[in-house]
């Protein structure tokens, strides 16, 4: 579609965050209210962009998609990203998002206008006004590569994970992969055959447990769609068992080194060499860092033409990368799978509330907001995935439908009684993010011993959801128009 002059609410970005919510505003008839910018030349989001080899979805497929549109033609119990891309692009078709979008179109900036009630809105395309801005620009959507010393001079090939070149051939070619995330454990496996060595960078090993992932058969499938109650049950039934490792991790700890033997099981059975073992141990808590799921991860690192260097990577000369021991390794092409800036989002730089200053300003580094939604002195802004709404054991899908309900309650709120801004009270956002620290002092991401992406540069876990999801769920049920100033262009009520 055209980018109109003005409208309603604007949705900054078209993966699952964004998309959930259009869904959720056309399920009340509000298409007309409602556009979606998206940067990228088609829908999808992170499940668009990463493209490398091997790529799937670590949350099971039957909790891992949106409750409004079951699939009963999943491939396996972990999907791979092609098939979910297939799926958003379905979602789009079927409930008509796809002409609620303007393609190719990048926010550009946008500041509030006090006097107006106002998003004034820029974009590549063009100029528009909103009335209700929100934010899906999801968490790992911009990749960070890391500026090591050198890089510029390097003679090869280098790429991001989530920006796989598929037009670069690996065979035969000598390639460092530095990272041992979620992404590294999905693509290394597949790359090792074509490439002739390849060397892992690694600087904090993971715990790592199988993936129980098999091929869904026909007559699965066919029960699912002839009987749709099946699938919500076994939906249902992974739900329970998530929540259960999610309270392990948050307010049982003490169950975690069940998981821990569970992982040094996986990893004797995979790897023979000691050595190697005992580089891949981990020393802190299991769960801390994000569980790694792989069955072919380990056993790769254990090829002869795989090896794992633990000094981390220090530099890039011409022809290949150095060590922490000072030692050269020649290489081909670095594949960095080095992940994404998840507590600096760049889409904070470009929003201006009503004290003049941006997002990025206010929050200094340390982001909060309320409900993980929205933010004191950002009228009619919302945030999907925003600050302490991540998860370490269930689907983010779970979280995103839960705002999309809150947004758009507080949007027919808004609507219902002619309501110009609504800005969350700077009292109530304080106090509710000193019962989300208090509540994640004693949870495994914040005293598990490890350092992850989940603590902020400031210190604090402004990443996690600290407890059970269905709290998070019954929180946003309903709009709380109580703790918001509301104002009408005309009066000024608290
Ligand atoms: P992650 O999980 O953030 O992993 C990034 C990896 O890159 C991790 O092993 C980091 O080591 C490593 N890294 C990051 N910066 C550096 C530098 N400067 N030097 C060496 N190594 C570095 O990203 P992924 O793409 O794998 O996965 C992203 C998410 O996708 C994942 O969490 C799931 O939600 C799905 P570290 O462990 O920090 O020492």
């Amino acid at each position: 579609m055209k980018l109109p002059e003005h409208v309603e609410t604007l949705i900054v970005g078209a993966g699952f965050a964004g998309m959930g919510l259009a869904a959720r505003m056309l399920r009340d008839n509000r298409a007309a209210d409602v556009v979606l910018i998206e940067r990228g030349a088609d829908i999808g989001g992170t499940w668009r962009d990463n493209t490398y080899p091997g790529c799937a979805c670590d949350v099971p497929t039957a909790l891992y998609s949106y409750s409004f549109a079951p699939s009963a033609d999943w491939s396996h119990t972990f999907a791979r990203q092609p098939e979910i891309y297939d799926y958003l692009k379905k979602v789009a078709a079927d409930t008509g998002i796809v002409d609620r979008v303007v393609l190719n179109c990048e926010l550009e900036a946008a500041v509030w206008d006090e006097d107006a009630a106002l998003w004034r809105v820029r974009t590549s395309r063009g100029a528009l006004t909103a009335k209700t801005l929100v934010a899906a620009t999801g968490a790992l959507s911009t990749p960070k590569i890391p500026d090591f010393p050198g890089l510029d001079q390097f003679s090869g090939t280098t790429f991001h994970s989530a920006t796989w070149n598929h037009e670069h051939d690996l065979r035969g070619e000598r390639v460092a992969v530095i990272g041992t995330g979620a992404s590294a454990v999905q693509f290394v496996p597949e790359i090792a055959d074509p490439a002739d060595h390849v060397t892992v960078f690694q600087r904090t090993p993971a715990w790592v447990i199988p993936r129980m992932d098999r091929t869904l058969p026909a007559a699965q499938k066919a029960v699912y769609s002839r009987i749709p109650v099946t699938q919500k049950v076994i939906r249902g039934w992974v739900y329970g068992f998530r929540e259960l490792l999610g309270a392990a991790m948050s307010h049982a700890t003490w169950v975690l080194p069940a998981f821990e033997a569970a992982a040094r099981l996986h990893l004797r059975r995979q790897v023979k060499d000691p050595e190697l073992r005992r580089k891949l141990t981990p020393d802190f808590t299991i769960g801390c860092k994000r569980m790694l799921l792989s069955n072919d991860w380990l056993r790769t690192l254990d090829r002869t033409d795989v090896s794992l260097e633990d000094s981390g990577l220090v530099s890039v000369t011409e022809n290949g990368v150095v060590d922490g021991r000072g030692v050269e390794h020649k290489v081909d092409t670095i594949i960095f799978a080095t992940g994404f800036t998840p507590t600096e989002p760049p889409v904070a730089h470009l929003i201006t509330g009503k004290h003049g200053e941006t997002l990025a300003a206010h929050w200094n580094g340390s982001p909060n907001a309320y409900k993980g939604t929205a933010v004191s002195g950002f009228p009619n802004l919302f945030l999907m995935y925003g600050p302490n709404t991540n998860l370490g054991h269930s689907s983010i899908v779970y979280m995103l439908e839960s705002q999309a309900e809150y947004v758009n309650d507080a949007l027919n709120t808004m609507k219902r009684e002619r309501i110009d801004a609504l800005d969350v009270s700077e009292t109530v956002q304080v106090h509710y993010n000193k019962g989300i620290q208090h509540e994640l002092q004693h949870t495994v991401w914040n005293k598990g011993g490890c350092s992850s992406w989940y603590i902020d540069p400031e210190g604090r876990n402004s990443v996690q959801w600290p407890t059970f999801t269905f709290k998070f769920r019954s929180l946003l049920e309903h709009f709380d128009r109580e703790n918001y100033s509301a104002r009408k262009i005309e009066s000024v009520e608290a």
